[in-house]
């Protein structure tokens, strides 16, 4: 299958284990530039805007796009973002109408996105992404395809400590100011936090010391800290609760009843359970549609427990390829829709 060959070819580009396309490095250009081609095979027009996000337009309905990202975590999965940028393009290209956009920089704040409503656009009118789950629900519920409600409301930051740096060995225990002992003990309350907000999440994914000797009381410790929750409240309460200024903050998304709906009857038209569910996980549809563009996203199942962020990311042919029927199905409505 065309889509199963391609997403291996953009797998292959940062070297594994994982797929590792930092945003704003060689093997994010480089998927881009596989994009670019894969459009232009299929007869698209390609643009590249001015915060590098490309698009390639068919020549009807271009006002509908699909698509998502190609950027990804350190050591990310096989699908997440370059599925629904490789399925907008198979899907484009078999309907013969709409667009397919890829997002820069989706895992460090959907940058590539928010640049473009921050911009004013030109913004489509209905925007459909396909993302595999990366989540247990559909896998549970033995459905290949759901369709996502909202999607998570998120903060990202930072929090600093300030210790002072000493011997190892000639520092007696009981006057050191060590900055890592605070630092571990907020990470601790970063997690109590999140565990006693309903549906809240919050990680702590990077911590950087300094000095960073082994024989050397740390002096300055700073760490990330990304915070998540279903509702605008409780993600309030969550940051309040850890203390730290978001440099970021994302309100939680509603999609949009008519794209959502059309893809809801494209998938029980085929004979599937409508599964519906809320996205853990922050995307670029979240971004347009908190612009206010009517956007809406298809989930296909993920194997493995839903792993993702990881190597070991799974999604099957099979469903692949049911999920890219349904999205170009539901392309096709969306743009001849007046
Ligand atoms: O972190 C996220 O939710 C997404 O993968 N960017
Ligand atoms: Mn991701
Ligand atoms: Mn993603």
């Amino acid at each position: 299958m065309r889509v199963s060959k391609r997403l291996e070819q953009l797998y292959a580009i940062g070297g594994g284990p994982g797929a590792n396309r930092p945003h704003g490095r060689a093997e994010e250009d480089a998927a881009h530039e596989f994009a670019g081609g894969w459009m232009k095979e299929a007869g698209l027009a390609v643009e590249v805007d001015q915060s590098g996000n490309l698009l390639g337009r068919s020549p009807v309905g271009a006002d509908v796009w699909v698509g998502s990202h190609l950027d990804t975590v350190p050591r990310g999965g096989r699908f997440d973002g370059a599925l629904g940028v490789v399925a907008g393009i198979e899907a484009v290209e078999r309907v013969g109408c709409g667009a397919v956009v890829v997002f820069r920089g989706e895992e460090v704040g959907c940058i590539g996105s928010r640049a473009l409503v921050v911009r004013g656009g030109p913004l489509p009118r209905a925007f459909l992404e396909l993302h595999i789950e990366q989540g247990p629900v559909l896998e549970r519920a033995g459905a290949p395809v759901g369709v996502v409600t909202s999607i998570v409301g998120y903060a990202r930051g930072e929090l600093l400590f300030e210790g002072r740096a000493g011997h190892a060995g000639t520092t007696p225990m009981d006057v050191r100011d060590d900055a890592l002992v605070a630092a571990a003990e907020a990470i601790l309350q970063v997690r109590e936090a999140a565990v006693r907000i309903d549906g809240a999440v919050a990680t702590v994914g990077q911590l950087a010391v300094e000095p960073g000797g082994s024989n050397v009381i740390p002096e300055r410790v700073r760490i990330s800290v990304d915070a998540r929750a279903p509702h605008a409240r409780r993600l309030d309460e969550l940051i309040a609760a850890i203390g730290f200024e978001p440099v970021h903050r994302t309100p939680p998304s509603a999609m949009a009843e008519e794209p959502r709906r059309i893809l809801l009857e494209e998938i029980v038209s085929r004979g599937l359970p409508a599964i519906e569910l809320p996205s853990g996980a922050g995307h670029d549809a979240g971004i347009l549609a908190a612009a206010g563009v009517p956007s809406a996203m298809l989930f296909v199942r993920s194997l493995n427990g839903g792993l993702s962020h990881s190597p070991d990311e799974l999604s099957s042919e099979e469903d692949i390829e049911l999920a890219v029927d349904v999205l170009a199905d539901a392309l096709r409505r969306l743009a001849s829709a007046a």
